[in-house]
């Protein structure tokens, strides 16, 4: 159905791959909008999409003051499409590492297939990562390995940011518990989802690393998602106990 997906893509300094992005995503259907979520981007990615705004309405904006981290920039795109009739909603990276066209393949399993979260998967059949040093491919690898027997929770990429859900999937969520802003984030949302006994399908992808921007990845952000895996494993077992 016309505008039933809204594609949340959070930013900054995207101003290399912004304009391509919207323009690739709207291709895929009439179904798709999107909605940036832009942290002030020193480098005016904001600016740009005020401008794509003014001729097309499928694209939404929300600016916050300062980069405060990828996590709340999608709980408050979440907050957003809860509020508005989306059926189905997506997260999705600015840079082109989720190729555009998986969109309708997600959204096909969630509307046809019964799936309440789809989530596009690196690790599905064997490693999909094209352009990655070796050290951060064993890194993210051997991550989704710890996180997956430490959590409990059966999924080949529990740290994928390429995903879509059907609202009563992000209705469920508490958001409050929610608190990590990098690859911990994403670790948190499949682990509440699964442990809620929503149905989950991991469908394989090509993950390609960027070729425009840098990467905002950061020592911090590992050393979070570490922390994370510990505290929700440990909170698995208290409540088992
Ligand atoms: N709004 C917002 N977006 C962010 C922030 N950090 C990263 N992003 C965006 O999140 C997506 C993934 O970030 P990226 O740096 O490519 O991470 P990587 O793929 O793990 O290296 C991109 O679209 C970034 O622009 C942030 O603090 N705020
Ligand atoms: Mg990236």
């Amino acid at each position: 159905m016309k505008g039933d997906s809204l594609v949340i893509i959070p930013t900054y300094n995207e101003k290399k791959n912004i304009e391509a992005i919207i323009k690739e995503v709207l291709s895929q259907g009439e179904e798709f909008e999107v909605l940036i979520v832009d942290d002030n981007s020193p480098d005016g990615t904001g600016d740009i999409v005020r401008e794509i705004l003014r001729e097309e309405s499928r694209v939404h904006l929300l600016e916050r003051k300062g980069k405060l981290g990828l996590g709340s920039a999608y709980i408050i795109g979440f907050r957003w499409a809860l509020k508005r009739d989306y059926q189905f909603i997506y997260e999705m990276d600015a840079d082109f590492s989720h190729d555009p066209s998986n969109l309708s393949i997600i959204r096909k399993s969630l509307l046809e297939e019964g799936f309440d979260l789809v989530i596009g998967s690196r690790y599905k059949n064997g490693v999909n990562v094209i352009n990655w040093p070796i050290s951060r491919l064993l890194l993210s690898y051997s991550a989704n390995l710890f996180a997956k027997k430490i959590i409990g929770v059966p999924l080949s990429d529990l740290t994928s940011g390429f995903k879509g859900f059907k609202r009563e999937v992000l209705n469920s969520l508490d958001f409050k518990k929610i608190n990590a802003e990098g690859y911990g984030f994403q670790i948190e949302i499949h682990f509440y989802t699964y442990w809620n006994k929503f149905r989950i399908k991991e469908v394989p992808i090509i993950f390609v690393e960027r070729r425009s921007g840098d990467s905002k990845m950061s020592k911090k952000i590992i050393w979070e998602a570490f922390w994370i895996v510990w505290k929700l494993g440990l909170s698995r077992l208290f409540k088992r106990i």
